[in-house]
């Protein structure tokens, strides 16, 4: 697979399917607080104890902030990554200045989360709290997706 830095090259035909089946989901904040919104949200499967999470958070606020954690209510540990040359590194936290948007997505910026105690399989809803600086804790209902569908 090749990937490029902030998102998936998919088929058009794929993102069109998955448009029409998700597009309420993407004209509306699945969280938002004082101009900070989670407007698109997945994960794919797990394999063993990890998985991925993404999502498409948007500043459309005045002030920067920035994502601290990602509490995963089924437990586990979770941080922010990002793919460089091929390869995952932590990015600790994600600053978000203001009128700015960061799209997660494989092969970018992601969510990895480890010590699952369960799987995460497709038709999941796994239940995530991000935590900011500034606009504190926003809970988002996640659905995980076959590999290579995003919403
Ligand atoms: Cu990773």
């Amino acid at each position: 697979m090749t990937f490029n830095r902030w998102g998936t090259r998919i088929p058009l035909a794929a993102v069109a399917l998955a448009g029409a089946a998700c597009g309420l989901r993407r004209a509306h904040p699945l969280a938002s607080r004082d101009g900070v919104q989670i407007e698109a949200a997945y994960a794919h499967p797990s394999a063993g104890d990890v998985a991925a999470a993404y999502f498409r958070i948007a500043n459309r606020g005045a002030t920067t902030d920035t994502l601290q954690t990602v509490i995963n209510a089924g437990g586990g540990n979770a941080m922010v990554m990002n793919t460089v040359g091929g390869r995952m590194a932590p990015m600790g936290s994600l600053v978000l200045a203001p009128g700015s948007a960061v799209v997660m997505a494989p092969g970018g910026i992601h969510v990895m989360f480890g010590g699952l105690t369960r799987d995460w399989s497709i038709g999941d809803t796994i239940h995530l709290t991000l935590r900011f600086a500034r606009v504190g804790e926003l809970a988002v209902a996640v659905p995980v997706l076959p590999f290579g569908e995003i919403p």
